[in-house]
């Protein structure tokens, strides 16, 4: 179970403690009585995991933000190109090559680009790939595509959905398939200048959100609607929603061992955050932004959203850095050691944190890995569970050392 807020955990940690107290007491004088919150104190500094360091696979792929392999093939990873591009290597970074190229229609550059790529859970069988990119009018889209299993054909995209963005920014990114075999997207709240509240709160568009839908065809339809997805039949809401309240989630993962997702979205000014709820949880649930920042109350939400929102599993103050980067709960072989800790980082210091998946505690930054990362854009998992993260154009592998 994850522990609430203690005077002990307050000692230990560093200047986050006056931004998680203020939110605490703030709701405490509202008269919340939900149940305790699930909040890391913040960002401790307790010393690195044992024995991992990470292993260089490709250098000089400028732009890359997504690394991935088929589901079952661990041999080929593939490298999310901002621009436009995906690029297939095999497992040690050799036979380097260009397997999908969307320049044609990408909108590229600061929060915009080629932003996500999934591959469907029967890939092997059908050849389905997803992509998740801004266009070039500025919508976010999320398409299909088919591959021959070398080469994914532009020509093939069949257009799923798009989000009209309010402007250039927190347009999301990540696309997953989750264990019950329904693809996921984390949709941000699209920024916006002058706009003056997000569209988070607000259901009847997809902005802010994390969706949920099926991509069989349903008729006319390009996409089925899951018929426990949490809107059905709310003429207030998109039937595709399955949780909102999102800033920017660009990175979520889903630990498919106990069914958690773990959103990492994007502070504002004050604070990131990372918040896991199981699937149950959070279907229908509110992530509070952009009523809180992490706990920070911004804008007397209470009547807005209640008390029935999901609280953050972790924060940390832009002491830390200023830019979240969600990862993954470690499920592979290769580091026992690792084994049930969610990694994650932040764009701007490079740090690498771990924590304890069960709990959210017993932070540990990672500072034995090597290489000291810089503009850490993601991570990746592949179909062994071994873990990737991308820093500054670079891919690295997560290995015992
Ligand atoms: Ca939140």
């Amino acid at each position: 179970m994850r522990s609430r807020l203690t005077l002990t955990r307050v000692a230990a940690v560093l200047s986050i403690v006056a931004l998680v107290v203020a939110g605490g007491i703030a709701l405490a004088q509202r008269g919340d009585n939900s149940a305790p919150s699930p909040v890391s104190a913040g960002i401790s500094t307790q010393g690195a995991t044992p024995g991992v360091r990470l292993e260089t696979v490709a250098t000089e792929i400028p732009g890359a933000l997504d690394v991935a392999s088929p589901p079952n093939d661990a041999s080929t990873l593939y490298v999310v190109v901002q621009q436009g591009t995906i690029e297939a290597m095999d497992r040690d970074g050799s036979n380097r090559r260009t397997v999908l190229d969307l320049t044609d229609r990408v909108k590229s550059g600061g929060e915009q680009g080629l932003l996500g790529l999934a591959f469907h859970p029967d890939y092997a069988r059908n050849g389905l790939v997803y992509a998740y990119y801004t266009d070039r009018t500025g919508e976010v889209r999320l398409s299909e595509f088919t591959t021959d299993g070398e080469r994914i054909d532009p020509e093939s995209e069949r257009s799923l959905l798009t989000v009209p963005q309010p402007g250039d920014t927190h347009n999301g990114g990540r696309i997953e398939f989750g264990p019950d075999g329904l693809l996921y997207a984390g949709v941000g709240d699209g920024g916006g200048i002058g706009a003056p509240r997000s569209r988070a709160q607000f259901n009847e568009d997809l902005l802010g959100t994390l969706i949920r839908i099926d991509p069989t065809p349903d008729g006319e339809a390009a996409y089925t609607i899951p018929a426990d997805n949490p809107f059905v039949g709310d003429p207030q809401a998109r039937p595709e929603i399955y949780a909102y309240g999102l800033r920017n989630p660009w990175r979520f993962s889903i630990d498919d061992e106990t069914g958690a997702v773990w959103i990492g979205d994007v502070g504002h000014d004050l604070v990131e955050e990372v918040t896991s709820a199981s699937l149950a949880d959070a279907r229908g649930g509110n992530f509070g932004w952009d009523a809180f920042e992490g706990t920070r109350p911004r804008l007397g939400p209470v009547a807005l959203i209640g008390d029935a929102w999901i609280r953050p599993t972790i924060q940390y103050s832009h002491d830390f850095g200023c830019s979240v980067t969600g990862g993954f709960v470690y499920r592979g072989d290769e580091l026992a050691q690792l084994r049930g800790r969610y990694l994650f980082s932040d764009f701007c210091s490079g740090t690498v944190w771990s924590a304890d998946a069960q709990t959210g505690d017993d932070i540990r930054q990672e500072t034995e890995l090597g290489p000291k990362l810089a503009g850490v854009t993601t991570f990746g998992e592949d179909a062994d569970g071994e873990l990737y993260v991308v820093g500054a154009g670079t891919v690295y592998r997560f290995t015992s050392s």
